[in-house]
């Protein structure tokens, strides 16, 4: 028997042998929301390793965490303190080891979120560097700003505006400087044009890959370098108004300056690739599995496409592709999503070992659920069937809700900048509530009554423990349809999509030659609309049988059904396998 196994996975790897991140199943964990295990109302690493075995129950094959490392928690981790501790409020460092080692006897594997655009004001670094300590005086933007002429006081080098909207130059009294924080000002900006700070960056990733991660999703990376300033007058040029500038009138947000000088800057893509030269490394000298680097990076397509590598180097696995979240919306017809999905392939590089990625949900944006009333099985149906790398935000499996919050208990920074007219818009709190496990005390996240978010008030009829044990549910789709993705037509096959019914439905054919033949049914309208899968795809057979299907749809799981009068209703999606 072991003999058999052996010869068969090598005839499989003698054809094409997939790493294990290859086709992955990858699931976002924001830890203060995901599960407490000592009853303070935060979210806590104990708390995530009693939980692996829902990850593998899930389908998923890595988990990432938000930012767990010291943080004074302006920004809820993402300004980080110290790169090298663990946040007290979400456990030791022995908790982090013990994570570790739990998840590789379950064959999960651990990624970590890496945010190198800037540190914590609170940083030893930092500290340093404003009391002008070699080497890491010069660790941060610094520049002395220019004087006016007329009122001869102070001001900033450049009109640079921060992400969460103002000025990105901070005056600091003691060093007499400005200093660039491209978010909060209690995120000054790391100077990525010291060698120095290069340097020990990259001893950073190595701490953690010698604990085991098995790589990293890094944070905001086109916001790493900013043009040099100028070598005669140490000036910074200002950026140039928005092209569209009845789009962003207000100009203290940062639309309203186009970044052409803080963001996307050639170095960026050179630095990932360094890190990728860095995990290889690591792999070459201390054996193990691929480590992967998933980046983060809102920017234009061609600029994400550069993340994959250029040719002579390679560089992000999985440069996230969030089309998906920020082009399409609620209105969106299937022929808006197919085009979006057809841009992003026509750009890839042409690489059998360069795989597409899709990711519908995050920390930054409001849920799934609320973006798609009414189908988020549809949408998790077409993440979960298209070729390439599947990215799930925790709660996105039961369809968890935006859980409204008022302006007195928002406590995202990115909408406390803003004022209580406008900060729904800013608050990514809503997307960000404790993860609902079940019907008990705080949805069973915590056993404390006051959670560091409110728990969703519909969590008793929305939790995991329910969906489990309903016969149908948003998980059990979802469980179907990580089983159904390991399928060698959806691993391997081709990917045959069509726009039918006036652009109300998306249908397309994952086939392998010498595999089952399935078919993918999304109605993205308010039209119910009866088709013949055998016009799009005359080699299905007459009768399908339903893998999966919208809870709303009419079908049953196990059903067989007439292809050639398929009823697919408005907001249903369906997977189904032609019968021979
Ligand atoms: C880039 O990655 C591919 C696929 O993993 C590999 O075959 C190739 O050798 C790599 N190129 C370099 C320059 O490392
Ligand atoms: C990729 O390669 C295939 C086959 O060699 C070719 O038909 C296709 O046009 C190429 N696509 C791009 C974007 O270069
Ligand atoms: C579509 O069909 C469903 C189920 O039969 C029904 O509830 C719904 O009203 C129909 N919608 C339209 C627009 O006809
Ligand atoms: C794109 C982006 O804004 N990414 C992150 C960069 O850092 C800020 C501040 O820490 C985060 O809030 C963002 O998510
Ligand atoms: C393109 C389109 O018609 N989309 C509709 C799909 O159905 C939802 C819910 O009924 C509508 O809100 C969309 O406008
Ligand atoms: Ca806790
Ligand atoms: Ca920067």
């Amino acid at each position: 028997m072991k003999v058999f196994v052996v010869l068969l996975v090598f005839a499989i790897g003698s054809v094409c042998a997939k790493d294990w991140w290859e086709g992955g199943n990858f699931y976002q964990i924001y830890p203060r929301s995901f599960k407490d295990s000592d009853g303070d109302g935060i979210g806590d690493l104990n708390g995530i390793a009693s939980k692996l075995e829902y990850f593998k129950e899930i389908g998923m094959d890595g988990v990432w965490l938000s930012p767990i490392f010291k943080s004074p928690m302006v920004d809820f981790g993402y300004d980080t303190q110290d790169y090298r501790e663990i946040h007290p409020e979400y456990g030791t460092m022995e908790d982090f080891e013990n994570l570790i080692k739990r998840a590789k006897e379950v064959g999960v594997k651990i990624i970590l979120d890496f945010v190198p655009n800037h540190t914590s004001d609170e940083s030893e670094w930092f500290k340093k560097s404003i009391d002008g300590i070699p080497p890491y005086d010069d660790f941060y933007v610094w520049n002395d700003g220019i004087t006016n002429p007329i009122t001869n006081k102070k001001e900033p080098p450049s009109n640079w505006l921060s992400a969460f909207r103002y000025s990105a130059w901070q005056w600091n009294d003691v060093r007499q400087q400005y200093y660039l924080h491209q978010f909060a000002i209690q995120q000054p900006d790391l100077n990525y044009r010291n060698p120095l700070v290069v340097k020990e960056m990259k001893e950073v990733l190595k701490f953690w890959l010698a604990k085991g991660v098995s790589g990293f999703r890094i944070d905001a990376v086109p916001f790493m370098f900013e043009i040099e300033a100028d070598p005669i007058t140490g000036g910074y040029p200002n950026e140039p108004r928005n092209p569209t500038p009845e789009s962003c009138p207000d100009s203290n947000d940062h639309c309203y300056l186009q970044h052409i000088y803080t963001q996307d800057q050639p170095e960026t893509y050179d630095m990932v690739y360094q890190w990728r030269e860095l995990c290889e490394q690591f792999k070459k000298d201390h054996g193990g599995d691929t480590r992967i680097l998933m980046t983060e990076a809102y920017t234009s397509l061609p600029n994400i496409i550069r993340y994959y590598g250029n040719g002579q180097r390679n560089g992000s696995h999985i440069p996230f592709n969030f089309d998906l979240i920020t082009k399409v919306n609620g209105a969106s017809t299937a022929k808006d999503f197919n085009d979006r999905i057809q841009e992003w392939f026509d750009a890839m590089p042409n690489d059998s070992r360069i795989y597409a990625n899709w990711v519908m949900g995050n920390h930054d944006n409001k849920r799934l659920a609320s973006r798609y009333k009414n189908r988020a099985d549809l949408i998790n149906m077409l993440l979960q069937t298209l070729p390439g790398v599947a990215v799930t935000y925790y709660g996105e499996e039961i369809a968890m809700e935006n859980q409204y919050i008022d302006w007195e208990h928002t406590v995202d920074t990115q909408a406390c900048n803003a004022d209580p007219a406008k900060f729904d818009d800013y608050s990514r709190d809503p997307a960000r509530t404790p993860f609902q496990w079940d019907s008990s005390t705080s949805s069973g996240f915590s056993t404390n009554q006051d959670t560091w978010l409110p728990v969703h008030e519909n969590y008793k009829k929305n939790n995991v423990l329910l969906q489990k044990r309903a016969p149908i549910s948003h998980l059990q789709v979802f469980k179907k349809l990580v089983k159904v993705r390991h399928e060698p037509s959806f691993q391997e096959g081709t990917c045959i999509r069509k726009v039918i019914q006036n652009d109300d439905i998306l249908i397309y054919k994952r086939e392998k030659a010498g595999s089952d033949k399935y078919v993918v049914i999304l109605n993205f309208s308010s039209n119910n609309r009866t088709i013949n899968i055998q016009d799009s795809f005359p080699t299905i057979s007459n009768k399908v049988e339903i893998i999966t299907t919208s809870i709303n749809g009419p079908y049953t799981d196990g059903e067989v059904v007439d292809a050639t009068k398929f009823n697919a209703q408005a907001n249903v999606g369906t997977v189904v396998v032609s019968v021979n």
